[in-house]
């Protein structure tokens, strides 16, 4: 194994051996570092940059953070402080980087071959968006996208498009969406967007701007490069182009974290296999659970709270296992009937895949 890389300044806080750092931009959670309760804390909780994370000066005077919002009736700046006073709501959401489980594409496509830990359940707080629109006089004539802009600031020298963090989300995600600024009860990092981020629950981690600067509202999606050629279903072999469906809402997709493959051989006996379940804007219907490759599947147990249908549920089963090796899976079912798929939808870049058989593992009882 080569040696591990450590922790990036702005992440130092976080617990090394919960992770696995590909790049000082991209860290993982292990499988075996999930745990089994429902909430990611912040110190395990994944990251992906696209650009250098800001300067941490940013955090030094939050409330003065700036929010320039347009496409309302009356479009201005509004301060961290004054959005505080606005409203407050707390969501559960599964934050999950679009590319997660990449690293199951036999095609390896370029980008962090992430396997199941670009993913967390944790806690927002902040205003909702609906609430910030209502107080701006409510929507301009038009609206079709929302779009979020990130607040780093840009390289020199080149067309901003082009690098900038900036996304758009079909105007129905505005009923869910939340300006937050704190995570799992802590004003949020500088690693997760501090001091000022979007959320908008059940579409998939781009799309939740981080130190968000500027809030839209518009006829049409933004022309930054990550909106219209970044993060599309581009089918392999193909070039990336704006009419490709863009990674939005997130579908149904569940993994096994315990027994934990990398944490060796289990005893021979009872064995309690567990996991998480989640679908995007839908709420978990039922989880099933195979120990034979997907031949057979068992309706497992749907444990812990239920934090709303943008968290993730834990699920349990209960098993007698004899000595011998096992193939464990699991599939979820969301409330509208959706079935995780056994196969994954082959793209360019690695987007979306939420293939039951890719996300099986192996289990050694002796
Ligand atoms: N935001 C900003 N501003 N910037 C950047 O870079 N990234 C993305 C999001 N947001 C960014 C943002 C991504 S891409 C993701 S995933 C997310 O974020 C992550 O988060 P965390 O907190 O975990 O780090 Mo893929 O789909």
């Amino acid at each position: 194994l080569p040696p591990a890389k450590p922790l990036p300044a702005y992440a130092a806080w976080k617990n090394p051996a919960a992770l696995v750092v590909h790049s000082g931009t991209t860290i993982e959670t292990r499988r075996s570092a999930f745990g089994s309760s429902v909430i990611t804390p912040a110190q395990q909780l994944y990251i992906r940059n696209n650009l250098p994370a800001p300067d941490a000066s940013i955090l030094d005077k939050r409330d003065e953070w700036t929010l320039e919002v347009s496409g309302v009736k009356q479009p201005r700046s509004l301060s961290l402080a004054e959005l505080k006073t606005l409203g407050l709501e707390t969501v559960a959401t599964v934050l999950q980087c679009s590319g997660n489980g990449r690293g199951f594409f036999p095609s390896k496509p370029s980008g962090t071959p992430w396997t199941v830990g670009a993913a967390g359940c944790v806690l927002w707080s902040g205003v909702p968006v609906r609430t910030v629109v209502a107080a701006l006089g409510g929507l301009a004539e038009g609206a079709v996208f929302l779009t979020g802009t990130g607040g780093e600031k840009l390289p020199e020298g080149v067309d901003p498009l082009s690098v900038v963090v900036e996304r758009s989300v079909p105007i129905k995600a505005l009923e869910d969406c939340l300006l937050a600024w704190e995570m799992n009860g802590e004003p949020l990092s500088l690693a997760h967007g501090g001091p000022l981020r979007l959320i908008v629950p059940g579409y998939q981690g781009v799309n939740n701007i981080k130190y968000i600067k500027r809030l839209s509202f518009d006829a049409s999606e933004s022309k930054a490069k990550i909106m219209a050629h970044g993060y599309r279903m581009t089918p392999p072999g193909a070039q990336t182009s704006p009419d490709q469906a863009s990674v939005w809402e997130m579908n149904v997709k569940s993994w096994i974290n315990g027994p934990a493959a990398d944490a060796g051989p289990v005893k021979a006996g009872r064995v309690q296999i567990h996991g998480v379940a989640f679908a995007g804007t839908k709420a978990i219907e039922r989880v099933e659970v195979s120990v034979d490759g997907g031949d057979s599947w068992h309706t497992a147990r749907l444990v812990g709270p239920d934090l709303g249908r943008f968290a993730w549920r834990q699920f349990a089963l209960s098993v007698q296992l004899p000595a011998g090796t096992y193939q464990l899976a699991s599939r979820a079912v969301d409330t509208a009937g959706n079935v995780q798929p056994a196969d994954r939808v082959e793209n360019a870049h690695g987007y979306n895949n939420n293939s039951w058989r890719d996300h099986a593992v192996k289990l050694v009882v002796a």
